[in-house]
């Protein structure tokens, strides 16, 4: 139980890291160097002084039994579990000599990072560890897991331009929800979004379930995993024939329209209604009142990115206000604000990328499986658990297994990866180190500070990558070390010392930005770019163009979607929920399987089964399965989650995960236990 707060305890502010968009601003309430309280500030405007449940109840996590205390050498067989303490220096000894003795045998490429956001900012990540794996020589990471295909989009046609501020919902007349899910993923939406309704702002959602604003919203589109880039299409067309397009904008300040057009005319209504697999009077009813509607705001998710599809479709999204000019005013889209701040990155670093290799991270099973030349010898996974959020768990797990690989696994817990690794190294929470954080979902940049003391042995990740470059003989003259040091180095010297005043920073363009008015396309071309040549060029299939389903009517014919959990942030913190997995699926096609409420199902593909509780719903539309992300082995019978049923395909732009483009059956067979 956690000691009860009284009037002489000590209370810190901090901001939160985790990989979500809103970087809010915490007060911990501390006593005896434990953490007592979570809660948010008052005095941060976008986040209103609350947080989500998550980070309330954080502090469960940072003194969980789970935690890692010490470094652990592997004691049993790989994937055991058993390990027995080492100290520090027995730890690094061992990283490091294999580290050398690697790099003599197949070449530094045989070693390979896998990191990806963990629970970091500017001073944890892409900071000293890059600064140690570049001057290794090591294989790169294509960092492709999350927002590739979108981040390449939002980059063609905008060049990063900001996003509405969700403050500015409030005075929308209408907000369309696409592929998001606030409830879970970004709380502090989710007020605006329903004052704009409650005064007459009308509220549409995309999305193959019904979320919590699916099922209060003016009209929810349940569509079919996968085809937003036609309903994006058809609407681009009907809005040009029906008079809501702007020649005069779209000639001012767009290049490419009538390339995205030529592609959009197949879309007819009917069509695209018969691929998405809802009415066409559902569709004409959004396209009308969205043309019609003044402010309006599209806020994208990352839903419609994670298949074949998805950078043309979140191409095709971020096209459609240019198209209409549903700019200058709070209307707009939100996608992304991380492109809010000129951070010199490249000053921490204080290295230069090598010509090295460069690996996929949604290929990281058959990376490890494949005898590639050289092999990858040593993983350093860090800020990553790639067990539970890679595609291809099957292969992933095997590619941990396999005897040549050494694996370091650097995590605060022990993960379901870190039962397959070599050795084992206890990372202190964002509550025991220094950081820097900017939101992605708002322009707040924040400081990140110690409020107790760390847990255990634990160190900080830019200890340990400040040891090897040390032990490995990569130390350079000029090399910054201390973080004040580094924070300078990145924000410039005026940034530096207001954030050291006050804890945080405004970016230039303020907290509301309102899109082609305070904030412009930084293309090449300075306009928007709706058909970008580096997009026409990349593109698998051809920019905007479909890629139909061809495999829905055979083997596996329902779709398989992953979202994220309200009690996670991927699978951080998932742990803690000590109920087992349940997957969702639609009374049609449960009956057509004779499945029951309740029941346990075996959900399979040719990669792999996870047998799991089932619920019988109209919370997902037919031909849709849900078994959301961030699941833990033990949440399910067979200590399989749906990333055992990902494929490691790749998106049409940026080679992104393909995560709800998994395609399963369903049976009601038992797990056969022997
Ligand atoms: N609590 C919590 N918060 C998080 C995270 C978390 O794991 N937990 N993760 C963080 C991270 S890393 C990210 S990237 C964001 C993600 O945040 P979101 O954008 O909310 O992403 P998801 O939850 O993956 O999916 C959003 C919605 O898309 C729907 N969807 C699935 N497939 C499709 C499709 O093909 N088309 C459409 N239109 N919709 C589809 C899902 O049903 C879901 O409701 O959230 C961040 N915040
Ligand atoms: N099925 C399915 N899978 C998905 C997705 C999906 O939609 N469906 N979405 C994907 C998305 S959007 C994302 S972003 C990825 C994220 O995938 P991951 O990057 O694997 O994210 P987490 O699961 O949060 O794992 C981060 C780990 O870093 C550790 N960590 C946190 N802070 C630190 C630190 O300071 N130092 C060290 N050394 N470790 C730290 C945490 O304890 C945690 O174990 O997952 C993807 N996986
Ligand atoms: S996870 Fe997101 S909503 Fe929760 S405290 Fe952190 S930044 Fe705020
Ligand atoms: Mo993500």
């Amino acid at each position: 139980m956690a000691p009860e707060v009284d009037a002489a305890d000590e209370l810190s502010t901090t901001t939160c890291p985790l990989d979500c968009p809103d970087a809010c601003k915490l007060v911990v309430t501390v006593k005896n160097d434990q953490v007592v309280k979570i809660d948010g500030a008052d005095d941060e405007a976008h986040t209103g002084g609350y947080i989500c449940g998550k980070v309330r109840k954080y502090a469960d996590h940072v003194y969980s039994d789970l935690r890692l205390q010490t470094p652990l050498l592997r004691s049993g067989a790989k994937g055991s579990g058993q390990f027995s303490p080492v100290s520090w220096d027995e730890a690094y000894a061992k990283i490091v000599d294999r580290i050398r003795f690697d790099r003599d045998r197949y070449g530094a490429e045989s070693i390979l990072p896998l990191c990806y956001g963990g629970s970091n900012g500017k001073l944890t990540q892409d900071a000293l560890d890059a600064r140690f794996f570049f001057r290794l020589g090591a294989s790169r990471l294509d960092r492709t897991v999350c927002a590739a295909p979108s981040g390449a989009a939002y980059q063609a046609l905008y060049g990063k331009m900001l996003g509405v501020s969700c403050m500015d919902y409030d005075d929308s007349a209408m907000i369309v929800v696409w592929g998001n899910n606030p409830h879970a993923s970004g709380v502090h939406q989710v007020p605006h979004i329903q004052n704009a309704q409650q005064q007459g702002s009308k509220v549409v959602v995309i999305d193959p379930r019904k979320t919590p604003l699916a099922s209060r919203a003016d009209l929810h589109l349940p569509i079919y995993p996968g085809t937003d880039l036609v309903v994006a299409l058809a609407m681009i067309r009907w809005l040009h024939q029906h008079g809501f397009s702007d020649g005069d904008f779209i000639q001012q300040h767009t290049s490419g329209f009538d390339q995205l057009l030529d592609r959009a005319d197949e879309w007819t209504v009917s069509r695209a209604a018969s691929v998405a697999r809802v009415p066409e009077s559902s569709l004409e009813q959004l396209f009308r009142l969205y043309g019609e509607s003044d402010p309006a705001v599209i806020r994208c998710g990352w839903g419609p990115e994670r298949n074949r599809n998805g950078g043309s479709a979140t191409a095709a999204i971020l096209a459609i206000p240019a198209v209409a000019n549903k700019f200058k005013r709070s209307g707009g889209f939100t996608m992304s604000n991380s492109g809010a701040w000129k951070l010199n990155q490249a000053s921490v670093i204080q290295a230069t990328p090598p010509p090295t290799r460069r690996i996929n991270m949604n290929l990281i099973g058959e990376t490890l499986l494949r005898a590639n030349d050289p092999p990858v010898s040593t993983l350093f996974v860090y800020n990553c658990n790639p067990v539970a959020t890679l595609p291809e768990q099957n292969k992933v797990i095997d590619g941990l297994q396999r005897e040549s690989l050494f694996t370091i696994v650097f995590d605060q817990v022990m993960t379901d990866t870190a039962m397959y690794a070599d050795i084992i190294l206890p990372a202190t929470t964002f509550l025991e180190h220094n950081d820097l954080r900017n939101g992605y979902g708002n322009t707040r940049m924040g400081q990140v500070m110690p409020v107790i003391g760390k847990i255990g042995q634990s160190k900080t990740n830019h200890e340990v990558f400040a040891e090897l470059i040390d032990r490995l003989d990569l130390s350079e003259p000029g090399d910054l070390i201390d973080v004040t040091e580094l924070s300078e180095a990145l924000l410039g010297e005026t940034m530096h010392a207001q954030l050291s005043q006050t804890g945080e920073l405004a970016a230039a363009a303020g907290p509301r930005p309102v899109q082609m008015k305070d904030v412009f396309p930084a293309t090449p071309s300075g306009k928007i770019e709706l058909f970008p040549a580096s997009l026409a060029e990349s593109s698998k299939a051809g920019l905007y163009r479909y890629i139909a389903d061809a495999s829905s009517s055979n083997e596996y014919p329902l779709a398989l979607i992953s979202p994220a959990l309200r009690e996670t942030v991927n699978s951080s913190l998932g742990y803690l929920i000590d109920k087992p997995a349940v997957a969702t699926m639609h009374p049609t096609d449960a009956g057509a399987r004779g499945i029951v409420d309740g029941q346990t199902v075996r959900v399979f593909n040719a990669s792999g089964e996870v047998f799991v509780g089932i619920e019988v719903g109209d919370s997902v539309a037919p031909g849709v399965i849900c078994l959301p992300k961030g699941l833990w082995m033990r949440h399910t019978q067979n200590n399989r989650t749906s990333n055992a049923l990902a494929p490691d395909t790749l998106s049409d732009i940026g080679a992104g995960a393909c995560f709800n483009d998994t395609r399963v059956e369903v049976a009601t067979t038992p797990l056969n236990l022997s």
